[in-house]
């Protein structure tokens, strides 16, 4: 068994370490202090082939697969995790335009994606009524001559005002999963405005908005893939994110378990570093301990999908023990910060906050398990 990472992988995964520390890490905390979408660091992602990792080369992807798209996605979390969900949200999008597009649809959107000429790109699937409960979505596309025409509100879109284009779905057919087609949108279509900026907790850096539709005409040839077989589109779609969202828990907390380490040996108390107090020393021990194996399970459900195997399961199983570990991670390394983890000092307040979404957005917890045993029970 080699858990090496290939030469490849690795140089992906430095090349984003020394990019997260040079340029991203520095200016973290002031773009979440100013809630400051990261443009110049989003059109950095773009240059170093980071927003299209498991992209084919003919398309300007990196074509270096799962794997080094998780490293790589970890390492930009690790810097700044608001930065990491625009450039996971944009290779997703890209990796499914590349699945399911017409040759037309991806010559026309994914080089575009890859390279830098959209700052980002979006993925519209939840509204305020169908979160977890995704197939139950309202937003209708009705068929008009060589238009659809779309009504409706998408919620809780990450990166909206700065995308590129969107992955839209709609209701095109019957009630349920069933009725269900994938658009490419761009914005700009007459019909189509952004709605409401959400203040949020943490990922304050990432914008997350409303779309709202209203009599919006959009090309027949902007269907992605089959007729009222889209919602199979976003649940394989969701599996490749799930990935990357464990793999940005695990930056984040990675951060938070260097930095509770420095901040343990430089910190006096009862007249000595509080790094020789079991009590920190056992709740740093359960940090590695935790991380390591969730990195693992991160790490073998990519190369499954590397493989071109099955890894939806895997995928859930991954997202739910990163993210739920992260969280516990990161609490206890604000723990021995103390005082001072409670105010702005130090960044891992941020990872605290940042950290919360993760058990939450592309699948709760809860879903992940239904994913899981459902898999284990049919
Ligand atoms: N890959 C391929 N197809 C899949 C699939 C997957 N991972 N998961 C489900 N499908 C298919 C099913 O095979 C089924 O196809 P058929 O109609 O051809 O039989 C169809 O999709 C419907 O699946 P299912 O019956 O499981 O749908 P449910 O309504 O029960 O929903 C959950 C399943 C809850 C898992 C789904 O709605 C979900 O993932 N919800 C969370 C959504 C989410 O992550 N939102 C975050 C958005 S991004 S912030």
């Amino acid at each position: 068994m080699d858990w090496d990472p290939t030469p490849e992988q690795l140089m992906v995964r430095d090349m984003a370490r020394d990019f997260a520390r040079r340029e991203v890490f520095p200016v973290a905390a002031a773009l979440d202090r100013e809630a400051r979408f990261p443009s110049e660091l989003v059109r950095r992602l773009a240059e170093l082939g980071l927003m299209g990792v498991n992209v084919r080369d003919e398309f300007g992807g990196a074509q270096a697969g799962s794997v080094a798209y998780v490293l790589a996605l970890l390492e930009i979390a690790a810097g700044c995790a608001a930065t990491s969900v625009t450039m996971g949200v944009t290779n997703m999008v890209a990796e499914v335009i590349q699945q399911f597009g017409t040759d037309a649809q991806r010559r026309k959107y994914i080089p575009a994606i890859t390279g830098g000429r959209f700052a980002c790109a979006s993925f519209a699937l939840s509204e305020a009524g169908a979160g977890s409960d995704a197939g139950s979505m309202k937003t209708s596309a009705r068929r008009d001559g060589d238009h659809w025409v779309v009504n409706g509100e998408k919620a809780w879109i990450t990166s909206g005002p700065r995308a590129g284009v969107f992955v839209l779905w709609a209701r095109t057919g019957g009630e349920g999963t069933a009725g269900i087609s994938t658009f490419l949108v761009e914005p700009g279509t007459p019909g189509f405005s952004i709605g409401r900026h959400e203040d949020k907790l943490g990922l304050r850096a990432s914008e997350t908005v409303s779309l709202i539709f209203e009599d919006c005409r959009i090309p027949a040839d902007a269907l992605l893939g089959e007729l009222n077989r889209g919602f199979r589109i976003a649940m394989m779609a969701l599996d490749g994110g799930r990935l990357g969202i464990a793999a940005q828990s695990l930056g984040i907390s990675r951060s938070a378990i260097e930095e509770a380490t420095a901040y343990a040996k430089e910190r006096k108390q009862f007249g000595r570093p509080i790094a020789e107090f079991q009590a920190i020393q056992w709740m740093l021990a359960d940090c590695a301990t935790e991380w390591e194996a969730a990195h693992l399970l991160l790490l073998r459900a990519a190369w499954l999908k590397e493989q071109g195997l099955p890894f939806s399961k895997e995928a859930s199983m991954a997202k739910v023990f990163c993210s739920e570990k992260a969280n516990a991670i990161c609490a206890r390394c604000f723990q021995i910060h103390g005082g001072y983890g409670y105010v702005k000092e130090y960044p891992i307040e941020r990872h605290l906050r940042d950290v919360r979404v993760t058990t939450i957005y592309e699948g709760t917890s809860e879903v992940q398990r239904l994913v899981i045993s459902r898999q284990l029970l049919k």
